[in-house]
């Protein structure tokens, strides 16, 4: 191989990224079998990266009426016994309000009829715990992306985080409250709901009535229950754990996508 001096050098830091490797197995390829092992691994690394970022938007698989669960578990939190909440479900949620705030221009409080007058999506999904166990359900809800067109985004916010009604530890305890985040890909995601019906009927209190979310490309522990605020924010490291969920907290991964 004769090659100027010059391109030797650029080669070195070149090899340090993914483009440099290929661009240096172009005339090494056939030379040195290391090469094309590298070149190959790299390639894959290179689409991985890829699916990661273009595959956020692919829809959970679907499922046929005669798939869903008979049983459908129900897991954590599944009669919360905070007071507040306590009194939400004697009055039947007549006075309930989902609050969407933080970084909105816009901030809401939307009655249980205003949620369902929405723009809805229903589908049949199915839910992965990250226990090891799976149910399918029929969910329908209203889709977040375009509440959160009504509230108006501020430029500053990048995350949504959900504030739950139970408590999973000692009630009183503001540490033991449920709380998750996701990003603003996810929130946008067509099948990102908030839930109210289950299976053609009002989302019941061990699945999280009034209301739960529905992020279906994301393990069990991201679907929060008994949601009663959507806080848009910056940045959830100085929020609780700092982990950006109750389970987060406790060690769980942020991204549980699947
Ligand atoms: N508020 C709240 N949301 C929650 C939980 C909880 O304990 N409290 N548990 C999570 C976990 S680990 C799972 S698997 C699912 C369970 O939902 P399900 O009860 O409808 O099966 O809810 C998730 N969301
Ligand atoms: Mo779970």
């Amino acid at each position: 191989m004769t090659q100027p001096m010059g391109r030797r050098g650029w080669l070195k830091g070149a090899l340090a990224s993914a483009a440099g490797l290929v661009l240096a197995a172009c005339d090494r390829i056939n030379a040195d079998p290391r090469a094309t092992a590298v070149l190959q691994s790299a390639e894959r690394l290179t689409r991985r990266a890829q699916r990661l970022v273009s595959d956020r938007n692919a829809l959970a698989r679907e499922f046929a009426p005669a798939d869903i669960s008979r049983d459908f578990r129900a897991n954590g939190s599944i009669r919360p016994a905070d007071p507040d909440y306590v009194a939400h479900t004697a009055a039947g949620f007549a006075d309930w309000r989902l609050v969407i705030d933080g970084l909105v221009e816009r901030p809401l409080s939307l009655t249980l009829e205003e949620l369902r007058a929405q723009p809805a999506r229903t589908q049949i999904t199915r839910h992965d715990c990250v226990e090891g166990w799976s149910s399918i359900g029929k969910w329908t809800g209203a889709r977040l992306g375009p509440l959160l067109d009504r509230a108006g985004l501020k430029p500053g916010a990048r995350y949504l985080v959900f504030h739950c009604a139970d408590s999973l530890g000692p009630v009183g305890d503001p540490n033991s409250k449920y709380y998750e985040s996701i990003d603003l890909i996810d929130a946008r995601h067509p099948q990102t709901i908030l839930a109210y019906e289950m299976n053609d009927a009002p989302l019941p209190v061990p699945h999280g009535a009034p209301i739960r979310l529905r992020v279906e490309r994301h393990l069990g522990y991201k679907h929060a229950k008994y949601v009663m605020r959507i806080e848009a924010v910056e940045d959830f490291a100085h929020l609780r754990g700092g982990r950006g969920g109750f389970w987060e907290d406790r060690g769980y991964e942020w991204y549980a996508g699947i």
